[in-house]
């Protein structure tokens, strides 16, 4: 199995998240995403969208972070990260949708603003960051009543639905917004379970 990405990109990570918690491993090449080399010919013949991550698994070739997450999971029958049950499956699947709906939004205005925009030279738009913590505070506060009561999103067992949030979540670290996450108990316990699995750990080796 062959990865395309940056293992700073969110996308990315969601990818390598689910495959070190399925105890596998794919042959990664970097994509210089400073460098624009996802906008490069060669990369855009993999994913013509000119973004990473791309997958490969012999001569099958597939895109979508998501998608290569449940391909992974559907293939490989250990240490499964999406629910047999039905409830489970169907909240997994909320979680899901509302990390994308809700969470990434006000997360990448933050990352941009904060990180990638004064990296590129750019200033920090305080208003739009201030705009987009506040969002992202009311996201996270939802998230919280819903862990008050379980250990995972799905319930007590992880699933790409704490695989798909995780990054984010880094991010908000990164972009020195933290204390978003230690305002909320359920959350910051959850936060200190997922972050302390090996699979996190190894993306920060
Ligand atoms: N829906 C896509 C989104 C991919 C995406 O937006 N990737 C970002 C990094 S997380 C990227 O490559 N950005 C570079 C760019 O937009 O040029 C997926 O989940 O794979």
């Amino acid at each position: 199995m062959k990865l395309y990405g940056h293992p700073y990109s969110s996308c990315t990570q969601k990818v390598l998240l689910t495959l070190a918690e399925k105890g596998l491993k794919a042959d990664f090449t970097f994509v210089d995403l400073a460098k624009g080399e996802q906008k490069s010919p060669q990369h855009m013949a993999r994913q013509p969208f000119g973004v990473v991550p791309a997958f490969e698994d012999d001569d099958f070739r597939m895109y979508e972070s998501q998608a290569i997450a449940r391909y992974l999971d559907a293939k490989y029958p250990q240490n499964k990260l999406i629910p047999g049950q039905i409830q489970a499956l169907g909240k997994m699947e909320q979680w899901i949708s509302a990390t994308n709906s809700y969470v990434n939004p006000p997360v990448i205005t933050i990352l941009m603003q904060k990180v990638l925009g004064p990296m590129r030279g750019q200033q920090t738009n305080q208003e739009k960051v201030n705009q987009a913590i506040q969002k992202i505070r009311f996201v996270l506060s939802v998230f919280d009543k819903e862990l008050l009561s379980k250990s995972y999103l799905a319930g007590e067992e992880f699933s790409l639905a704490d695989i798909f949030l995780m990054p984010y979540l880094g991010i908000l670290l990164t972009a020195k917004e933290g204390h978003l996450i230690e305002e909320f108990p359920s959350l910051n316990a959850w936060w200190k379970r997922v972050s302390t699995r090996p699979s996190w750990q190894r993306l920060h080796q």
